[in-house]
């Protein structure tokens, strides 16, 4: 059951430790490294071989043909299709507005500077096939992609027992836009990705979460390629005042410990008694959960209920901790907003549980884990952008600014740099 800590003891287990996550496994990245090197020089080859060994069975093609592609339509349920469409749609409305139009920064008579905004050529997105099999992942993954202008949005995912991807995956792919799927999965997708194989073209930046050998694979590729992040364990932080419900609590702590028996779910709360209430609506909702076995280990293990002096206090928990998600469930939570410093997504008040947000809302659900919200941000349309910067000078900015320019270059030693800005020097 849900453990409770002191705020010191909170503090001393989970924002002091250096917490590993499977990136860090050497066992793991000594695999992920030598399955990358085979497939670097080896291509297609090793892809096969690692395939066969890890998933069974290799596909007769990488690539998932049209017709399966369009019989996989006839394979969901109408209603899942309806509900992924109307999902696409908000979570299109939302990134839409985080498109960027290139700028000029400065303009005068003689100087020109700006930036240009570029998408990414070639996205290449990979989505697990294990029980982390989300549809809603292609589409966040895929959405902002197909917004920024990404001309080739791949898709890797691996195959079940050599033969289909899901379907469901499938009809997802086709809503959010993605080009190309290939039956890939593991370590070699992330490194037929990144390399290019005979069959596989080589992309610019791969995204998309994965289990620990994919982290692993990616954080390896990172320099070749582009990456998003390295995905931790999920986790969700909520701040609960003494009239949040317990019941709602208690589900939305177990939505994010069935993810994963290393998800994290902490409880910050002014109330003992919603403690006590919300430990028992766990047990009460864990024994009825299809996914108990995860649920369980994920609540028992990797949970914290810590009682605060105040909302306040709570928030200044929560700041440390920088939670992938957080809930704040308080009386007038928009009025909160003001106080996070550090978070992936923040979802607001009694009506706002997470799986709106990991489903349906708009806002991206791939999220920065482990405290990394501290740096850094959710998947968004900025992430299939390079921003180019660009400067002109006309003849009298040069000769203006040659003095200057060169008694940097001069005090740098690069005699060259001096030179180029001096022979452009009139009189
Ligand atoms: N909570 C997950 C996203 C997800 N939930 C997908 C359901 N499906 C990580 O943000
Ligand atoms: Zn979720």
């Amino acid at each position: 059951m849900i453990r409770e800590y002191t705020k010191e003891a909170f503090a001393e287990t989970f924002l002091q430790s250096k917490n590993k996550s499977g990136v860090h496994d050497e066992g793991v990245l000594r695999t992920a490294k030598e399955v990358l090197e085979d497939i670097r020089l080896n291509g297609d080859a090793a892809v096969k071989k690692y395939t066969a060994k890890f998933d069974g069975e290799v596909p007769e093609s990488w690539e998932v043909l049209p017709e399966e592609r369009k019989q996989a339509w006839h394979e969901v349920p109408q209603d899942v299709i309806s509900a992924l469409q109307k999902a696409a749609e908000n979570i299109r409305r939302f990134h839409a507005k985080q498109l960027q139009n290139s700028r000029i920064m400065e303009m005068n008579e003689n100087i020109i500077s700006g930036q240009l905004f570029r998408p990414v050529e070639k996205a290449g997105i990979y989505v697990p096939g294990g029980t982390a099999c989300y549809p809603s992942s292609v589409l966040m993954n895929a959405i902002p992609a197909v917004l920024a202008g990404v001309e080739e949005v791949i898709m890797a995912t691996p195959a079940r027992n050599g033969t289909k991807i899901a379907p469901v995956l499938s009809v997802a792919a086709d809503i959010a836009g993605v080009g190309t799927i290939y039956k890939l999965g593991g370590i070699q997708a992330i490194g037929a990705l990144a390399y290019g194989t005979e069959t596989i073209p080589k992309v610019d930046k791969i995204v998309g979460p994965g289990n620990a050998y994919v982290a692993a694979a990616k954080s390896l590729v990172y320099g070749t390629v582009g990456i998003d992040m390295i995905a931790g364990p999920s986790e969700v932080a909520i701040i609960a005042d003494e009239n949040a419900n317990p019941v709602y609590i208690a589900a939305d702590l177990i939505a994010q410990a069935e993810h994963d028996e290393r998800a994290r779910t902490f409880l910050f709360t002014t109330s003992q008694k919603l403690i006590n209430e919300t430990k028992s609506a766990l047990e009460k909702q864990l024994v009825v959960l299809p996914r108990r076995d995860i649920g369980e280990v994920s609540i028992k293990m990797q949970s914290a209920a810590v009682l605060v002096e105040s909302i306040d206090e709570a928030f200044a928990l929560s700041n440390r901790l920088a939670p992938e998600h957080l809930e704040i469930q308080v009386e007038n939570p928009l009025l909160q907003l003001s106080k996070v410093k550090n978070a992936g997504s923040v979802f607001l008040g009694e009506n706002t549980p997470e799986a709106i947000g990991d489903y349906y809302g708009g806002p991206n659900h791939i999220l920065p884990t482990s405290g990394t919200a501290r740096f850094s941000s959710g998947l968004s349309v900025d992430d299939f952008y390079k921003k180019i910067t660009y400067l002109y000078y006309g003849e009298k900015a040069l000769q203006q600014a040659a003095p200057d320019v060169m008694a940097i270059a001069t005090e740098e030693q690069l005699a060259g740099h001096a030179r180029a800005v001096q022979k452009r020097v009139k009189g």
